[in-house]
């Protein structure tokens, strides 16, 4: 079992790595009020989970600069999600805004749908 997930998780990686969507080129201005909008977000994820390959392949076809960290082999960001997030479960975004409480949004598709809403995205 923990075999073919793991081919499986490579298979994932090889084709997302073969059709790796091209990202979008943007006025140096338009672009920093983006990265203005993305500084405060983190992506929880785990490298071979569909679901993040999702989340990331939109970031990269957008441009976005956020920070990813890895929260299945680095000890330090999965206690951090399950203690923010209340679950090890990925992907996971963190909305830390200054001088605000961190929100932990879970679900792909919520994740998207916020980022779409929060960049202004198409
Ligand atoms: N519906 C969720 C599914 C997320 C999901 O199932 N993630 C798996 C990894 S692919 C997970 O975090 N499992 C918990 C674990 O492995 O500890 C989404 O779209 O984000």
């Amino acid at each position: 079992m923990n075999l073919i997930r793991w081919f499986l998780g490579k298979l994932i990686l090889f084709i997302n790595l073969l059709t790796l969507p091209k990202p979008i080129i943007r006025k140096k201005i338009d672009q920093d009020a983006i990265d203005k909008k993305t500084k405060h977000l983190t992506i929880y994820q785990f490298e071979a989970c569909p679901f993040c390959v999702k989340v990331r392949r939109f970031v990269r076809k957008n441009s976005l600069k956020i920070n990813l960290k890895d929260a299945k082999n680095n000890k330090v960001f999965k206690s951090q999600l399950i203690n923010g997030g209340g679950k090890h479960k990925v992907p996971c975004l963190k909305i830390k805004k200054i001088n605000s409480k961190a929100e932990w949004l879970y679900e792909s598709s919520d994740i998207i749908k916020f980022l779409t809403k929060e960049c202004k995205l198409s």
